[in-house]
Order: C-alpha cells, then sequence, then structure tokens
C-alpha cells in the first residue's frame, strides 16, 4: 500500500475509533457511517490534497495486512480498536480455545492483579496467534509479554468474546485466572 493509502488509512481509524465527531460523522450502533459522509468530511479537512475516493476505501481495504475496516453497502465502520463513549455493539460469538495478547513487560503487574482491561478502547483485543500478539505487544515495547488466553474457559465461565476480524478478538475483560505468561518475565514474580 502506497504510503498516500496509509496515511489515509490512519486518518479513517483516527475518524471511526476515536473521534468521528470532529468529522461531523454519528456512528450507528455497529459504528457504521455512510461512505459519502467519510469522503465529504475527508475532503473538506484537507482542500488541497487529491480527494479521497471511494475506490482509495477499497483498495485500502483490499490491500492492507490488518483487516481494519468494512465497507458494506453504502456505509463503513471500523471492526475493532473504538474509544468514543458510545460502546459499539459487537455480537458475541465463541472464541478459539487459545488466544493470545501482546503487552508491555512492564503491564504484568497490574495485568496480573486485573486482569486485561479495555484501558481507553471500549473493549479488550486479543490476537489468534503469537505473531501477531508479538506485533502488537511490539509496539510499546521491543521484547513484549506475550499472554496466552485460556479462551475456552473463560468463555465457559462466561466472559463474553466478540469477533473483531478474522485475527482480533474483543472481551469486555479478561480476569486474571484465565491468563499464562508465555514470554516474558516470570509473570509469578512480576512486581509493580
Ligand atoms: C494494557 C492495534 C495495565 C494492554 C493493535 C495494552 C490491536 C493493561 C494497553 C489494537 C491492563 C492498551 C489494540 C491492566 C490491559 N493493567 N495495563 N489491567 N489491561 N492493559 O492500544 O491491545 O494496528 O488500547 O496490554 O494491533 O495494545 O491500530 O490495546 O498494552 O489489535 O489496527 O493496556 O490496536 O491495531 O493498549 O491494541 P491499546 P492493544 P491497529
Amino acid at each position: 500500500m502506497d504510503q498516500r493509502l496509509v496515511h489515509i488509512s490512519k486518518e479513517i481509524s483516527y475518524a471511526l475509533r476515536h473521534h468521528p465527531e470532529e468529522f461531523g460523522l454519528a456512528p450507528d450502533e455497529q459504528g457504521f457511517v455512510p461512505v459519502d459522509a467519510l469522503l465529504a468530511a475527508l475532503n473538506a479537512r484537507h482542500p488541497g490534497r487529491r480527494p479521497v475516493t471511494r475506490a482509495d476505501l477499497e483498495q485500502i481495504i483490499a490491500t492492507s495486512p490488518k483487516q481494519r475496516h468494512q465497507i458494506s453497502g453504502d456505509r463503513i465502520r471500523a471492526l475493532y480498536g473504538h474509544s468514543f463513549a458510545t460502546r459499539i455493539d459487537h455480537a458475541p460469538a465463541t472464541p478459539p480455545d487459545v488466544l493470545y495478547h501482546g503487552t508491555t513487560r512492564r503491564a504484568l503487574a497490574s495485568i496480573r492483579r486485573q486482569g486485561l482491561l479495555p484501558m481507553e478502547r471500549q473493549y479488550v483485543h486479543l490476537s489468534t496467534n503469537v505473531a501477531m500478539a508479538r506485533e502488537v505487544g511490539a509496539r510499546r515495547d521491543e521484547h513484549p509479554a506475550i499472554l496466552l488466553v485460556d479462551a475456552k474457559a473463560a468463555a465457559s465461565d462466561g466472559v463474553r468474546f466478540y469477533l473483531g476480524n478474522n485475527d482480533v478478538w474483543l472481551a469486555d475483560s479478561v480476569p486474571p485466572q484465565y491468563l499464562t505468561l508465555l514470554t516474558g518475565p516470570d509473570y509469578s514474580q512480576s512486581q509493580d
């Protein structure tokens, strides 16, 4: 994906995940906004820039290594990552037996006590594979800690999971008893 599209993709994530109001957008309960309204808002913010078109959005979705956005008819949404106040509805679904979460070594002590919490976002984000969890954790720590989530046990105990995209699962929170440290400093010894 060329730099122009990478930049647009980031701006779309900002608009659809975090600050739709800055773009005059009001996502529905599933996070969708009209494609035309998004394009108009993007282009109004950058009058000198080559206008963004629906074809650009389709190309971003088709070529991005991560499936972040989805177009359905004349609407578009972010599939995960939301932080704005109105919680997006994701349909509860049965997760794979195990999921992974990449985080910083620094966060481990608090996670050991509290479990995984959504923090600034609406949901906790979990990965279907270790490589992706490592990539997520590496955004903030060059030697990220990887947690294994016993999603099967958590789900059967009533923790709710939701599908983000094919690789990203969401949860309201994950209590510590379902977490095991795969890579990182000794989880049981981690201190504040
Ligand atoms: C941590 C990106 C202390 C959590 C990624 C994480 C992902 C705790 C941070 C998606 C905690 C929140 C989301 C607790 C959780 N105490 N720290 N009890 N519970 N944390 O960015 O999962 O590329 O909101 O471990 O790839 O890192 O943008 O969540 O380190 O899929 O599409 O609090 O965003 O996707 O950080 O990342 P974030 P995340 P994109």
